[in-house]
């Protein structure tokens, strides 16, 4: 079967039942020319033989077992330590439809060239045929997916990060659909004149690039084995097929943690939070908490699907069943939680190495060890003037080895939210907190979360950056139109839909302090946000939504100066107006698409801030 045809893009409807994935595997294999086909059952066993393997060819490294059981580092090629957003295509019909934030590539013409890059791609290697659940396997959120890749450091981290194996295939039957995934490091071990080639401990080629079809639902990714490019369940299916198809069928696929809340009265309530890339999810998904009597239980660090459950409440889960967490910044002093997950059974990649056949990455521990081997395999010392880890540096470890997992963690109906939490880096005019005054006010919420820039390179410094949604990079369709969905979503749940709230803990003094301590103590706002829902906090109605009374706020023990409070809860009339011309920037670029009651919202904020003090 030819997998690629060019002038007919293959119907969604292919990919449905057992027979259609083997005739899908079978066209790969094809196109691809691998020298065997294994397809993985997900177990114990043959994630250690392949580990073992992967140690005895250089491509793992395994960690002295005292510290870190089980548990192995890798080092990438250090032309591939990222994801890749410029080298990230939508191939969706129209460029309309994508949007004018995402790389668009005519469906045809990128199916061209795949079928040009993949033709042998895999010659003298092994391909794998993962079969995962996203979310629990027969779960009423659930998806299925099957990834193919001649990676096996992609096949342990997805035996990780998702349920991966046998389970799945058997949920495989009849008409059940499930999402295709192609994957390639592009470094094919035998050359045009049929020589073989010596491989490399982390293979990828120079030229990558990361496709998504959303009509097809299909992934194609070529080049890259690390992190989103490569661990193909994650971004790419998770959430820019996901939000497609969520878009389609009336629920929601998110860049949000979940937690699960206690309160010293031991009420419990559930939380989405988006937050933009690198503002610390995993550490505020695994908060420990500075109050006494309140507890923060995981579900989950990076994505959620939601989904109006029959009760009439959005419900979510957590699609992954893993972490694949930014090391540096990681430690006992900011999240003990993460340190104590990845005991062991944990696959690093481009951290340092100790002497002592551990681990180690800036903010670990306050000062190196002695004798550190770098990232990139080489002698290091703190007068090296330069990271000993990357600083995207990863541990990819099971979220069943969180000891604060919380036990409502894979329920396969999702958890019902009771609060949906938007955050950004801004140093300016975002409060500590605000609640959004009705559903629209909270789209607006997340359809403006944005940072300042911080440095030259990325644009004028000051100048905010958004990121709607935190799904900037991330959407597999039109911005405009998530927000329109988000809208009818809000429709839809009326008087079950949860509150809506928009934090900051990164706002900034006039002299360059951060105002707010952060990590254990935003537990402080959550206690706000809890008082909220259960109608035991007043508000303060300002422009841009309802600001907590300074005595609702538990401050007890912080020493914050007065001032500092204010300033956390001040709106900025001034900042105010001039942020509406960025948000103005920001619709303009949508056209007519956006959704006529954020205009609408736009015009009120200004009109309302005409008349702030
Ligand atoms: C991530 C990201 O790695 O958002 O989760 O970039
Ligand atoms: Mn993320």
């Amino acid at each position: 079967m030819s997998v690629l045809p060019v002038a007919s893009a293959p119907s969604a409807a292919r990919f449905h039942g057992r027979a259609a994935l083997e005739d899908w595997v079978g066209g790969i294999a094809a196109l691809t020319g691998p020298d065997r086909v294994v397809w993985c059952d997900g177990s114990a066993a043959e994630a250690d033989r392949l580990a073992k393997a992967m140690v005895a060819d250089g491509a793992l490294i395994r960690l002295n077992p005292e510290w870190r059981p089980n548990s192995f580092l890798a080092r990438s090629d250090p032309a591939d330590v990222a994801r890749l957003e410029d080298r990230t295509f939508i191939c969706s019909a129209t460029a309309a439809d994508a949007g004018p934030t995402n790389n668009w590539r005519d469906p045809a013409g990128m199916r061209d060239e795949l079928g040009t890059r993949f033709a042998g791609a895999m010659r003298g290697r092994t391909m794998y045929v993962l079969p995962f659940s996203m979310g629990p396997v027969g779960g009423a959120i659930s998806q299925l997916g099957v990834q193919v890749t001649d990676s096996p450091y992609v096949v342990l981290s997805m035996g990780l990060m998702t349920r991966m194996g046998d389970e799945a295939l058997a949920e495989i039957q009849g008409t059940t659909s499930w999402v295709p995934a192609v994957h390639s490091v592009g470094m094919p071990l035998i050359d045009g004149e049929g020589r073989r080639i010596p491989d490399l401990p982390w293979p990828s080629n120079a030229v990558k690039v990361i496709a998504h079809f959303p009509e097809t639902r299909e992934i194609w990714s070529y080049g890259s084995g690390y992190g989103g490019n490569a661990l193909l369940a994650k971004k790419c299916f998770a959430l820019r097929i996901a939000s497609v198809m969520a878009r389609d069928e009336g629920w929601l696929a998110e860049h949000m943690l979940l937690i699960k809340l206690t309160s010293p009265a031991g009420r419990v309530h559930h939380v989405a939070a988006a937050f933009p890339s690198a503002c610390g999810k995993t550490n505020f998904a695994m908060l420990q908490p500075s109050r006494p009597g309140w507890r923060v239980e995981t579900i989950g660090d990076d994505i959620a699907w939601l989904r109006q459950g029959a009760d009439g409440r959005l419900r979510a889960i957590n699609p992954e069943a893993g972490f694949f967490g930014v090391a540096p910044g990681t430690g006992e002093a900011t999240n003990p939680a993460a340190m104590a997950t990845m005991w062991g059974n944990t696959i690093f990649t481009n951290v340092a190495l100790r002497p002592d056949g551990d681990v180690w990455w800036e903010g670990m521990t306050p000062t190196p060890p002695d004798g550190l081997i770098d990232w990139r395999g080489e002698p290091w010392s703190p007068r090296s003037g330069r990271p000993a880890a990357h600083p995207n540096a990863r541990f990819t470890v099971a979220a069943e080895q969180c000891p604060v997992l919380a036990d409502d963690w894979d329920s396969p109906d999702g958890v019902a939210i009771d609060a949906i939490v938007f955050g950004g880096r801004r140093a300016r005019n975002v409060p500590l907190v605000a609640e959004a005054a009705d559903w629209t006010d909270g789209v607006f919420m997340g359809a403006t979360i944005a940072s300042e820039q911080t440095a030259a390179a990325e644009g004028p410094v000051g100048e905010l950056r958004f990121d709607p949604f935190a799904m900037l990079p991330f959407g597999g369709y039109d911005m405009a139109e998530h927000w329109n969905h988000w809208l009818r979503v809000g429709e839809r749940l009326g008087t079950k839909a949860p509150r809506i709230f928009r934090v900051n803990w990164f706002r900034k003094g006039n002299d360059g302090r951060f105002l707010w301590p952060g990590y254990g103590d935003n537990i402080r706002v959550l206690d706000w946000i809890v008082a909220r829902i259960e109608h035991e906090a007043d508000a303060v109605v300002s422009p841009i939504g309802l600001l907590p009374y300074r005595h609702d706020l538990d401050l007890a023990g912080l020493a914050l100066p007065d001032a500092d409070v204010r300033e956390l809860l001040t709106v900025d009339a001034a900042g105010w107006r001039h942020e509406c011309d960025e948000i103005e920037g920001l619709f303009a670029r949508f056209g007519d698409r956006v959704p006529r009651p954020l205009v609408r919202r736009l015009q009120q904020l200004r009109w309302r801030l005409g008349s702030y003090a």
